[in-house]
């Protein structure tokens, strides 16, 4: 009888262990970051407090009504210099296959290969933007989002970025 009653209490609290640590999971909502990773000699995890101690810039794009909407973030050229992408002077031969594979966190991906980001080969500047009109991004659009000028469709600005991935396009 003593036996099975501990047993008793002893799934009880078993129960209430698994809810209370469901409960504390979904409360506890996790900071948002992208990571970068792939063809890196560092892997980043950057949070918004990471981003905002990296150089700002501005950069405008067209949304899907035509209307154009201005950002400040950081150049995604730096970030990935950061991680020790090849760039710059390195960015020749087989370097030029390379890709970056941008992901949103609702799975949505777009590439972008790396002489389109490069300084050395545009002058256009793609930036991870964390900042519209002094404030951070709406839900649904930020923390983080991909903000690519010059072109006549906004698909390729990745909402809620998630990661940068680099990537071999042989693979
Ligand atoms: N994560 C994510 N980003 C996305 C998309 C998406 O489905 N998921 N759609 C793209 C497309 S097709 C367009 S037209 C633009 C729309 O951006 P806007 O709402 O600022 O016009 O977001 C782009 N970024
Ligand atoms: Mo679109």
């Amino acid at each position: 009888m003593k036996k099975r009653y501990l047993s008793f209490i002893f799934l009880i609290a078993m129960f209430f262990a698994v809810t209370s640590e469901n409960l504390f999971a979904q409360n506890s909502s996790k900071e948002a970051v992208v990571k970068v990773e792939g063809e890196v000699l560092k892997t980043l995890t950057l949070s918004l407090s990471d981003l905002a101690k990296m150089p700002h810039v501005e950069a405008s794009m067209k949304n899907r009504e035509g209307q154009i909407q201005k950002y400040s973030g950081v150049p995604v050229i730096e970030i990935l210099k950061q991680a020790g992408v090849t760039l710059g002077k390195e960015l020749k031969g087989e370097n030029l296959t390379k890709y970056m594979l941008v992901r949103g966190s609702d799975g949505y991906e777009v590439v972008f290969s790396l002489a389109e980001l490069d300084s050395a080969f545009t002058n256009r500047v793609i930036i991870l933007a964390d900042q519209k009109d002094g404030k951070p991004l709406a839900d649904g659009v930020g923390p983080f989002r991909l903000v690519v000028p010059d072109e006549n469709r906004p698909a390729r600005s990745v909402l809620e970025v998630s990661h940068l991935i680099v990537r071999f396009a042989k693979d």
